[in-house]
């Protein structure tokens, strides 16, 4: 692990008097006005957040570090013999901004492999735990489970200089993160795999031993590497990352923190809406019965959804005006990987007509589809068809991008996130004034 941590540690060195200069020389340069609707209507544009590690463009869609996914994809070393990337490379990449080496890689994977396991009082709680809790509970709480460990919080405890707060949040970072696919697949088998478990196998990699710890054969563990890597990071903003920053800004740790954040995540127009899509898709093919599935149908369909007051999951979004490119990428592994699946061809004839209804109900601003729309299907083809579950990998993806964010947080020494609040009062009488 010397290797990132000496990277890191020379990345933060460079990056520190950019802040500085910033806050310093340039601090009154405005970004932009708040407006009465943005003030209202959840912050939409408010350029108020900061980060290096990716930047969402509303046309393009998402850069890591600056590459597009394909780019991102292109550039990682592969695991042997397999077409997807090693997740730990892209955790090198995210972390630092370097495009690791095959020798690199490794040595995050090997240090990864070290602080994989579960303490056993995780899997106690769990066990505690009613059978029919939704898994995403199970896994935050399995999380907040192992904050007593929190390296943190130790060193605060004794008193720590804050230039120094990176480190042990880093090392938190590094005891959480690698036990996530183990908490994930812990969860899985107690409650859909008859509390049968599979041991991790030493050889493998974090997407490959995750695939193996589910016990869904290959090429499963190369879906979960381009799953983890596709979800892992949306710029600041979004609700799984804002609130683990938010909650991280108060100097809680990587525990406390990436267990609020899952939190968010697990509501229905955040990463709850690849179930919502998934539950929505096979309701509608039982309402079929023995008709097949035509685009004038799924028309209907959609707009009885909307009439009955509800959201099309898996369509719109906050900052994308055009279709999710990590929804094309997955179309692309679909149509290379099960282009005559029934369930793709619908969620393909899905994508034909739902941007048509949005549009004509004129209400989202963007009619096209997100990440989500396009997950589950693959999920489902490969065997994982418990989709309540299907928000916990999206969990594990997502804890890649929020736990490299809140380590940059402390090396560059952000504040206590606190922004201002009005009554209404006070909007009534600046709306006046105008
Ligand atoms: N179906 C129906 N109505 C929609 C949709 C949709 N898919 N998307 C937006 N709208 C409505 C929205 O509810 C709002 O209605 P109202 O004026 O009655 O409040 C109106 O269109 C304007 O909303 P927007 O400004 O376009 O969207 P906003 O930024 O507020 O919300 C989402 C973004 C993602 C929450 C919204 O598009 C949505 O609810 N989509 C469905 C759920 C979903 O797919 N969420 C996953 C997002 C990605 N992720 O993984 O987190
Ligand atoms: C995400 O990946 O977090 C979602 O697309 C939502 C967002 O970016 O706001």
């Amino acid at each position: 692990m010397k290797s990132l941590k000496a990277t890191l540690a020379k990345k933060i060195e460079e990056h520190r008097p950019r802040t500085t200069k910033l806050l310093k020389e340039h601090g009154d340069v405005k970004l932009g006005e708040v407006t009465i609707a943005q003030a209202i209507g959840g912050a939409r544009g408010v350029r108020c957040l900061v980060t290096d590690v990716s930047y969402l463009d509303p046309f393009e869609g998402i850069r890591f570090r600056g590459k597009t996914i394909p780019e991102t994809f292109e550039a990682l070393p592969k695991v042997p013999g397999r077409e997807y990337p090693f997740v730990e490379g892209f955790f090198y990449f995210l972390m630092t901004g370097d495009v690791p080496t095959m020798e690199q890689t490794l040595e995050v994977a090997a240090e990864f492999k070290k602080r994989r396991d579960l303490p056993q009082y995780v899997i106690d709680i769990l066990r505690a735990m009613p059978r029919d809790t939704h898994p995403m509970t199970m896994f935050s709480a399995g999380i907040l489970a192992m904050q007593r460990e929190s390296k943190f919080v130790k060193r605060y405890n004794e008193g720590m200089n804050k230039m120094e707060y990176w480190e042990p949040m880093f090392e938190d970072v590094l005891d959480l993160l690698p036990k996530l696919p183990t908490l994930a697949a812990y969860i899985y088998r107690m409650k859909y795999k008859a509390d049968v478990h599979i041991p991790g196998d030493p050889k493998l990699d974090m997407g490959g031993n995750f695939a193996h710890m589910m016990g869904i054969p290959e090429p499963y563990d190369d879906v979960a590497r381009m799953y983890f890597i596709l979800h892992s990071d949306h710029e600041s903003g979004n609700v799984s990352a804002h609130t683990t920053h938010l909650v991280a800004s108060a100097l809680s740790d990587a525990y406390y923190s990436l267990s609020a954040g899952i939190n968010g995540l697990a509501g229905p127009l955040h990463g709850l809406a690849n179930q919502e899509v998934l539950s929505w898709t096979m309701k509608f093919m039982d309402s079929l019965g023995d008709q097949e599935p035509t685009e004038e149908v799924i028309k209907k369909a959609l707009w009885d959804t909307l009439n009955s007051g509800q959201v099309i999951p898996g369509y719109g979004h906050a900052v994308l005006r055009k279709t999710d490119p990590r929804y094309a990428s997955q179309r692309e592994f679909c149509l290379k990987n099960l282009p005559d699946y029934p369930l793709f061809k619908v969620i393909s004839m899905i994508y034909k007509v739902a941007p048509g209804v949005l549009q004509e109900q004129g209400k989202a601003k963007n009619p096209w589809p997100n990440v989500d729309a396009q997950s589950g299907v693959i999920q489902w083809y490969y065997g994982l068809t418990e989709w309540d579950f299907y928000t916990v990998l999206f969990g594990i993806g997502r804890a890649i991008g929020v736990l490299t964010n809140i380590v940059w947080d402390r090396a560059l020494g952000y504040p206590l996130e606190r922004p201002k609040s009005l009554t209404t009062a006070m909007l009534e009488e600046a709306a006046a004034k105008k």
